[in-house]
């Protein structure tokens, strides 16, 4: 029985594939590796100029002091109710607590357009992902962390925040709101 009548990784197969590489080949082979480089050089660059890095303060906090601070901010802000969820409107500057948890965003908000806040955004139980719809405006909330974002609402209207990190099983049911009045 000869050897090659077995096709097992240690025999050789048919062909030329270990012909050395065409002229051609080399150069996209260049072309594709600079263009590696030049894609990997735009991640350091687009953090330094790209003008889309939060503009966060970051603490850690357990899930159980967050959460009461949530509950004081809502005790002190509340002005009404919808669904068993708080509205809470914080006067301008003020720091405002929302909670992210199986499966709902805590409380609502009214804010005003063009007053500074911060927005501090953690979670009680597991990862969620806070997305405003429709503006596309995205960060992760995680427990163990309050993570504080200045913001500025630039447009007036009524705001859903959609849960972008599945989370569970009533994942989809996790929308929260965010009034903007002028
Ligand atoms: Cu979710």
């Amino acid at each position: 029985m000869s050897t090659h009548e077995f096709h097992s990784a240690v025999v050789a197969p048919q062909g030329i594939w270990w012909a050395p590489t065409g002229r051609q080949e080399k150069t996209w082979i260049a072309i594709a590796f600079a263009w590696c480089l030049v894609l990997f050089a735009m991640m350091p660059f687009w953090h330094f100029k790209g003008g889309q890095n939060p503009s966060g303060i970051r603490y850690r906090v357990t899930p159980e002091a967050y959460e009461a601070r949530v509950e004081r901010f809502v005790n002190e802000y509340k002005i009404g109710e919808e669904s068993g969820i708080p509205i809470v409107e914080p006067p301008p500057g003020a720091d405002v607590y929302l909670v992210g948890r199986q499966w709902q965003w805590y409380p609502a908000l009214k804010l005003k357009k063009g007053v500074q806040y911060t927005l501090h955004l953690s979670a009680s139980d597991v990862n969620h992902g806070f997305s405003l719809y429709p503006v596309n405006l995205n960060f992760q909330v995680l427990p163990g962390y309050d993570y504080g974002l200045r913001v500025v609402p630039n447009r007036a209207g009524d705001f859903r925040i959609i849960c972008n990190e599945f989370c569970g099983i009533g994942h989809h049911l996790m929308v929260g709101k965010v009034l903007v009045v002028e």
